[in-house]
């Protein structure tokens, strides 16, 4: 069957259902942004030119929000706890349903058996025929639960699953022996998938398929609005949480600011017992997201201090004409040093709060002058209903577009791509799995083996040896190590749009 884009998006809100904080937050932002859900589905419309997509039949099980999963956050919705989770949920719904696809949501155990075609009270049990999904939307809670359900049928459906994985998931940690006998084994990882089925917020490494969210762009008009209405002096504290605001020394950071500006927060509180802020801060308390949009595009400044990481609210700020000030790490922080990072499939370091790809902004040339130019980097788009496949050679991206790097000993391949203006292209990683390789960028290899390793291929510094990767689940953008030099097949991206290259167009 054909599907259809949708621009209409009542059904939508009634397959969300009601019942929980989450699933009204997520329909609120969902009916928010429904005229420009509409509108976007209209142009694509007309750039497709009616070309014929199939529809797929898609089951979006969230597994954080399942009683049975504990569901910690719907309590949490209206008390300044995590949010960043319902909107990516919220924008990935949205998505597939004007894509026209054939969506059923589940938030429970319950609705996936019934849409499973699973007996009730007949958990672990091997599905009989065929999954009645082309693709499974879930998380990390949603696997485990499935796994439940399905037994060992789960390994013969895992390639129609993906993950939504905000923080990301990297090779070494998914790799279930690998993970086990080298010290990677976390409460999360280890699946075995292929990492392009993890789908985070924010583009960490090209391991995964960066998902994203949506933030609003503006329209020239309002922008220009925007521009005139921006009052020099004010500035939005990042931190819906007390307990955001009680990270060391910002006290006194927020009153020297406060010399200069007024400072706004949307801190929640209770009626009888107001918030642990200074007493010069202009406190909204908790906003509906509009209102705190409309605060944002008034603001100046928006000042991160330390945590939430990598959540939206940074680039709601930026859209909104906002410069972000954010603290720099040192150390950064990371699953080794730092408690909310502990058990998180990634070795990845954060040197900032929001560490990702940011366009760079330098606030001390560009403040207190002309507000920056929103600009966002988008998600991969196409990556939205694709199916990789490990086994099968790439023939997209095109080969043409790899440029083979050699890497400094213990820099990633992500690092030193980025280095060179270029991202590294995990597709591109058979094609390098050889000697030929090695030769091309002059290494002389005084031995040649194939091992399992998660940064492999690559040279050691001492005594030149050269080595192979044996395993493809291993192939890793993420991977470092000290005394090794890395073989990184890079490519150019398409600034706005990084899952294209030149020779993709
Ligand atoms: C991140 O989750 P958070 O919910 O803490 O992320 P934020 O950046 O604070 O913002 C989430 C949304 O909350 C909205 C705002 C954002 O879209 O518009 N909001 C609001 O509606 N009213 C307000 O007064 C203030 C904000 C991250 F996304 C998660 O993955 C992490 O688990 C979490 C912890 O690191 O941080």
């Amino acid at each position: 069957q054909a599907a259809t884009l949708r621009s209409d998006l009542g059904p939508l809100l009634d397959q969300v259902g009601t019942g929980k904080e989450s699933l009204s937050f997520m329909r609120r932002r969902i009916r928010r942004l429904a005229v420009q859900w509409s509108a976007a589905a209209r142009r694509l419309d007309n750039r497709l030119c009616s070309r014929w997509r199939e529809q797929k039949r898609i089951l979006v099980h969230v597994g954080f929000l399942t009683e049975e999963s504990g569901d910690v956050f719907s309590p949490k919705v209206l008390k300044g706890g995590p949010l960043g989770e319902m909107v990516q949920w919220s924008d990935i719904l949205a998505a597939l349903y004007v894509l026209g696809h054939d969506l059923k949501i589940s938030v429970s155990v319950k609705e996936l058996q019934r849409f499973l075609g699973v007996p009730p009270g007949r958990g672990n049990c091997p599905l009989t025929g065929r999954l009645p999904f082309d693709l499974i939307y879930t998380d990390y809670h949603g696997l485990q639960q499935m796994k439940q359900q399905m037994g060992i049928s789960l390994k013969k459906h895992k390639c129609h699953i993906r993950v939504i994985d905000s923080f990301g998931t990297e090779p070494a940690y998914n790799h279930e022996e690998y993970a086990t006998q080298h010290n990677y084994r976390t409460n999360w990882g280890y699946w075995n998938l292929n990492c392009r089925q993890f789908m985070t917020m924010f583009p960490h490494t090209p391991d995964n398929s960066f998902m994203g969210f949506v933030a609003e762009v503006m329209n020239e008009t309002d922008k220009r609005i925007t521009r005139l209405n921006k009052v020099d002096s004010m500035a939005v504290v990042y931190g819906k949480e007390p307990s955001m605001w009680k990270l060391q020394g910002k006290e006194k950071f927020l009153a020297i600011l406060h010399r200069y500006m007024e400072i706004h927060g949307t801190v929640y509180y209770e009626a009888q017992r107001p918030p642990e802020v200074p007493a010069f801060v202009k406190n909204h308390g908790l906003l509906p997201q509009q209102e705190l949009q409309q605060l944002l595009r008034k603001a100046k400044l928006f000042i991160g201090f330390g945590f939430p990481y990598e959540g939206p609210a940074p680039l709601e700020a930026i859209a909104n004409g906002c410069i972000f000030l954010q603290p720099k790490f040192q150390p950064s922080h990371s699953s080794l040093n730092h408690e909310f990072f502990r058990g998180k499939p990634t070795s990845r370091q954060d040197f900032c709060q929001v560490d990702a790809p940011f366009p760079s902004m330098n606030a001390s040339k560009s403040w207190p002058g002309n507000p920056p130019s929103p600009f966002i980097l988008p998600p991969n788009s196409s990556a939205l209903v694709w199916a990789p496949n490990i086994t099968a050679p790439a023939c997209w991206p095109p080969l043409s577009a790899m440029q083979l790097l050699l890497a400094q000993e213990g820099v990633s391949c992500v690092g030193s791509c980025q280095v060179e203006g270029l991202i590294c292209e995990p597709a591109f990683f058979p094609f390098i799995n050889n000697p030929e390789a090695f030769t091309g960028l002059r290494v002389h290899c005084e031995a040649l083996e194939a091992e399992v390793n998660h940064i492999f291929p690559a040279v050691s510094v001492e005594p030149g040896e050269c080595f192979l990767q044996k395993e493809p689940l291993l192939y890793s953008c993420a991977g470092v190590q000290a005394k090794h030099r890395r073989l990184c097949p890079c490519r150019d991206f398409l600034r706005g749009q990084v899952a294209m290259c030149k020779d993709c167009v």
